[in-house]
């Protein structure tokens, strides 16, 4: 039967940037993908890389396309009804700066480096299954081209998503589940067309949220609160285009329209796995946890589970100390609760509540107040700018406080 060191299932951020972390210290993997590459990398999704992302790339050589391609931004803008507030992220945080770099391109970059190092994907598996996670020879059960396949390993890393199969493998009552719904829902748009801002918008309107986010200079993305079980289809893209301009508007700026070139709706979500680990089988990324996009923190957090994950590996094989391994999940939930209840809180200011929800209009009264003191008050600004460009806390992740 085939063998390698490490198994990963799915070839999103976080598996990719795994399997190249663990060969940079001669530890083998095989990336297990469901779908084909054509299809992971052109799978749009985020957007907005940290400042720690960026350097964790760069120092890996994985981030050169990236470094040259993506745009840098140092600031973000905050708009309600009509008003607009610019906040200096960079100048309240030391000088870090966030990359707009699309998910799809950094996908495609990890998997061109990695097939032209040699270093194996399987795409278009399908049943993939992780097997005999409690003891000390896990398998990956796999068919492709009709053919049945099982892969030996030490480790399996469960980097598949949410919707992936590795979290389910663990016996029920092993882990806990944290799960919370927010009321809104999101209505996000790619248009064929130039940004009409040089920094990403975010707007608290009565109407609603409204969000401009940056892609390239032929792409953008847009966001508009909805309901969170609208269907994208019963949105006219006139209406959509109508809803942007109210919700964006701001004396002497314009909004430049163009083609509708995909529509879907997405609740605001999170959902956290405790722990992230069960015997052989370590999660990561969106298999562990999932938080509102409001944030932008998704593919940041599968990062950064990873690099953790890769220096527990990196000390087991080397030297055989598994405390890194032990306390994998513990160091990574740190931050995943930091990003939980950032993303929670910056959904709350920015999104109308329903009309029906109890103290709906003291909320509204509530969330003008919060929104004017982060735009007016360094030591709140501060706050904001060390969560939205990724908080570092070396010591602490280091297990060192
Ligand atoms: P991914 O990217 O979902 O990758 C998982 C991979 O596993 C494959 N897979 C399987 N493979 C084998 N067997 C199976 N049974 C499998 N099931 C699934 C999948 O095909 C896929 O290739 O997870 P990963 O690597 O953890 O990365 C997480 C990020 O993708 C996600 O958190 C972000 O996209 C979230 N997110 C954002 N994050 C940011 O950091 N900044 C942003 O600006 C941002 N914007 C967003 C977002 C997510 C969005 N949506 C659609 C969920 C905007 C949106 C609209």
């Amino acid at each position: 039967m085939p063998k390698t060191q490490v198994g990963i299932i799915g070839a999103g951020p976080a598996g990719l940037v795994l399997a190249h972390l663990l060969a940079q210290q001669g530890i083998e993997s095989v990336v297990i993908e469901k779908h084909s590459r054509d299809y992971i990398e052109h799978r749009v999704r985020a957007g907005l890389l940290e400042h720690r992302t960026v350097e964790l790339l760069d120092r890996h050589g994985l981030g050169e396309r990236m470094l040259r391609e993506g745009a840098v931004h140092r600031g973000t803008e905050f708009r309600t009804n009509g008003e607009r507030y610019r906040l200096p992220y960079s100048d309240l945080y030391g000088g870090r700066r966030m990359l707009v770099y699309p998910q799809q391109e950094l996908v495609a970059d990890l998997v061109r480096l990695r097939l032209d190092a040699g270093a194996p994907i399987v795409f278009e598996a399908a049943d993939v299954m992780p097997l005999d996670i409690e003891g000390p020879q896990p398998r990956i059960r796999y068919t492709v081209d009709g053919q049945a396949e099982e892969l030996d390993c030490d480790i399996i890393a469960g980097c598949d998503g949410f919707h992936g199969v590795s979290r389910d493998a663990v016996p029920p009552g092993a882990l806990n589940f944290y799960d919370q719904h927010l009321p809104f829902g999101w209505l996000g748009i790619l248009a064929a067309v130039g940004p009409s801002t040089s920094e990403i918008i975010y707007a608290l309107h009565d109407r609603g949220f409204a969000g401009h986010m940056l892609r390239t200079d032929t792409v953008s993305r847009f966001y508009l609160q909805c309901a969170p079980e609208d269907d994208p289809n019963d949105w006219a893209d006139d209406v959509i285009w109508d809803e942007l301009q109210r919700r964006l508007a701001t004396p002497g700026w314009t909004l430049s329209e163009g083609p509708i070139i995909e529509k879907t709706v997405a609740e605001l979500r999170s959902f956290v796995t405790e722990p992230m680990q069960y015997g052989r089988l370590f999660l990561a990324g969106d298999a562990a946890h999932i938080a509102p996009p409001t944030g932008a923190k998704g593919m940041n957090l599968a990062i950064a589970d990873v690099e953790v994950l890769a220096g527990a590996l990196g000390d087991w094989y080397l030297t055989g100390d598994d405390v890194g391994l032990q306390s994998y999940s513990d160091t990574c939930l740190r931050r995943v609760w930091r990003v939980q209840e950032f993303s929670t809180w910056m959904s709350w200011m920015l999104h109308r509540p329903p009309d029906d929800m109890p103290g709906a209009a003291f909320h509204r009264k509530m969330q003008e107040a919060r929104l004017e003191y982060v735009c007016t008050s360094t030591a709140a600004g501060t706050s904001f700018a060390e969560n939205y460009v990724g908080i570092e806390w070396p010591a602490i992740e280091a297990g060192k406080e």
